[in-house]
């Protein structure tokens, strides 16, 4: 069994990551748009993980039994100027993310709901790594700017992302 309002919350959270995925997406073709093939690869890869932990979520409620109650994603927002607002935006996203984690392990160990507490160990872990891994990136362009040459040598890297 699990409480009304924690599996209200997990819903809730479900809707927050597949929103996660649709922003990342529009992100990726705006700078694909751009020519920014190494961010836009990056970001398309972020927002499959970002599905899938909102899939994994989905796991967790109907695991315990619970209804799983998706809602609609809005249309993300519009157009950015380059990789540097857009990261801009990503790490603000991800914060809230970082926020919205933390609230709802509180609301978990709060209710004493010991099963809901240790699956959200997992999500406290990734978005400090996600957190760390945005900042990175987005130290590296306020550093060169989104204007000159070097953030076509910081698009090569980031498209680099999966290839290993
Ligand atoms: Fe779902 O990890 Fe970021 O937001």
């Amino acid at each position: 069994m699990i409480a009304a309002d924690i599996r209200d919350a997990l819903n809730d959270q479900i809707n927050a990551e597949q929103c996660a995925a649709q922003t990342y997406l529009a992100m990726s073709a705006d700078l694909e748009r751009r020519g920014f093939r190494g961010f836009a690869a990056w970001l398309r890869i972020q927002s499959a993980e970002e599905q899938e932990h909102a899939t994994k979520l989905i796991g967790i409620v109907t695991a315990r039994g619970a209804d799983l109650r998706l809602a609609a994603i809005p249309a993300p927002a519009g157009n950015h100027s380059g990789p540097l607002s857009v990261f801009e935006e990503v790490l603000k996203l991800e914060i809230a993310n970082t926020a919205r984690i933390h609230a709802l392990f509180a609301r978990a160990r709060a209710a004493g709901d010991f099963a809901t507490e240790i699956a959200l160990q997992w999500y406290v872990s990734e978005q400090v790594e996600e957190e760390a891994t945005v900042q990175n990136v987005l130290d590296r362009l306020r550093a060169v700017g989104d204007q000159g040459g070097a953030v076509w040598y910081l698009d090569k890297e980031m498209g680099k992302r999966g290839q290993a």
